[in-house]
């Protein structure tokens, strides 16, 4: 084989609750976007929310069969928290306790490894009643149900993740309007972010304190390239990383904040607010493995002009972006393909990271309409089989180079429910028909099962 693996690579897909497992009432408190549907129905393209999905609920048990026959030993799924704990706090739920408990046990029958993640966007709605990620009494909260989860499950689960993209409930929540409680505050953002970081902390601290398996965080990191070598260009870049990577990696891997990131918030007033052993929490509770969700770059370059003084303070007042012509994927919203920007994500971590254990978390190419290419009752998504090798082909290039990388999932399994674009953009190994349920694998799906059955390709 040309590109052959290491031994036990991780080959497999990534899911998250809220987008795969259908909302089933009354054996599920209410999470943010279920209110947020409930409320604001138009916001969701085509009108579709939360309740609409391929039903992992149901179906687990036949989807686990096509896992395993498309070749993953791995899976990577998360508990819904307002499953498991409706409130937030307070009571189990005995049912969702015996779902994931036969999820898993499942998973393990067919040799694939449970990944488990904790958090992936979807706050209980009775603590985002009371200020979610805002208030401090929502870590304590969060802390509990994982040690709760770790209890539960941890004795067959040994690969935990406290949080998917931490980041995208910060800008989507606090700055762009696109996650709920859409409010645009660049340092209730700031604060936000901390809690989470201090949330994570703490739920390392207790695993490592009880559990003997490996415990890390789902980061998209997006390289910040800038448009020159000019100083400004490559001031603001930098700037760019601060803010969208190296705020959570950085205490994650490392145990500290980038002084530069502090000394910039400092300057603008923006520093969020700590209590005493903050800094102890966050220098002594490092996690074992990182997940690496890698979609496209940033291009960055240096601001033409001042940013309004009147104007509330973004991130956007110390950079601006500008796009590569090329290739782009999820055409409503224009995403680079960028294949080189996974190989630099992990050289980065082997130089600057200690390298870190890590494994793609997510890659994956979202697709509108893809029923164009229906053929005899199957998507020929040759495209797909494309970009995932080309992906795989840099990765490669990288673990050849020394990075510590141990897997590759794809996002995702089943075609999901994508908070506000709903089915807009298609992502799965298989696609599904929300009526009938009936899935059908696409031509990826086995092309992935003959790559990781050989761990490798030509
Ligand atoms: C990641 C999320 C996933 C998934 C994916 C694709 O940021 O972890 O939940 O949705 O992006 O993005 P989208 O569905 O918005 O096209």
């Amino acid at each position: 084989l040309n590109y052959s693996f290491p031994e036990n690579f991780w080959w497999g897909s990534a899911s998250s609750a809220p987008q795969s497992e259908g909302s089933h009432n009354g054996i599920k408190g209410r999470d943010i976007w279920d209110h947020w549907y409930q409320t604001e129905p138009n916001r969701f393209f085509d009108q579709i929310g939360p309740s609409q999905t391929s039903d992992f609920f149901i179906h687990y048990r036949q989807d686990i069969e096509r896992m395993k026959r498309i070749g993953h030993n791995s899976f990577r799924l998360s508990i819904s928290w307002a499953r498991l704990i409706p409130g937030g706090t307070g009571e189990v739920n005995q049912e969702a306790v015996q779902f994931y408990n036969d999820v898993i046990n499942q998973l393990l029958a067919h040799k694939i490894e449970p990944f488990v993640n904790l958090f992936h966007f979807d706050m209980p709605l009775e603590l985002q009643n009371i200020g979610g990620w805002e208030n401090r009494k929502v870590i304590d909260a969060y802390t509990k149900y994982a040690e709760i989860a770790f209890n539960l499950f941890g004795d067959r689960v040994k690969k935990w993740f406290t949080f998917n993209e931490p980041i995208v409930p910060v800008e989507g929540g606090y700055l762009y309007d696109f996650h709920y409680p859409n409010i645009i505050d660049f340092k209730k953002a700031i604060q936000v972010a901390y809690h989470t970081m201090i949330a994570h902390k703490q739920a390392v601290q207790i695993y490592h304190k009880n559990q003997d398996g490996e415990i890390g965080i789902i980061l998209n990191l997006t390289p910040s390239y800038p448009r020159s070598q000019h100083p400004a260009d490559l001031k603001a870049a930098n700037i760019c990383d601060l803010i969208f990577n190296r705020s959570f990696l950085d205490p994650a891997v490392k145990g500290t904040y980038p002084h530069e990131l502090i000394e910039l918030l400092a300057d603008y007033d923006l520093l969020p607010e700590t209590e005493p052993g903050d800094n102890q929490l966050i220098e002594s509770n490092k996690i074992d493995l990182l997940g690496v969700n890698y979609y496209q770059p940033r291009r960055v370059k240096a601001k033409e002009d001042l940013p309004n003084p009147d104007s509330p303070i973004m991130p956007e007042w110390f950079f601006s972006y500008y796009e590569m012509p090329g290739r782009k994927m999820n055409m409503y919203r224009g995403w680079e393909i960028y294949e080189k920007g996974i190989y630099d994500i992990m050289i980065n971590l082997r130089d600057n990271y200690d390298n870190i254990r890590s494994f793609i978390s997510e890659n994956g190419m979202g697709v509108q309409d893809e029923e164009r290419f229906l053929k005899n009752g199957q998507i020929e998504d040759d495209y797909r089989i494309e970009f995932i090798k080309e992906h795989l082909k840099w990765l490669h290039k990288a673990i050849e180079a020394g990075c510590n990388v141990r897997g590759y999932h794809l996002w995702t399994f089943i075609d999901n429910w994508s908070w506000m674009n709903a089915y807009k953009n298609r992502y799965g190994f298989y696609s599904v028909n929300i009526k009938t349920q009936e899935r059908t694998a696409k031509k990826s799906a086995y092309w992935f099962a003959e790559i990781a059955k050989q761990n490798g390709f030509n």
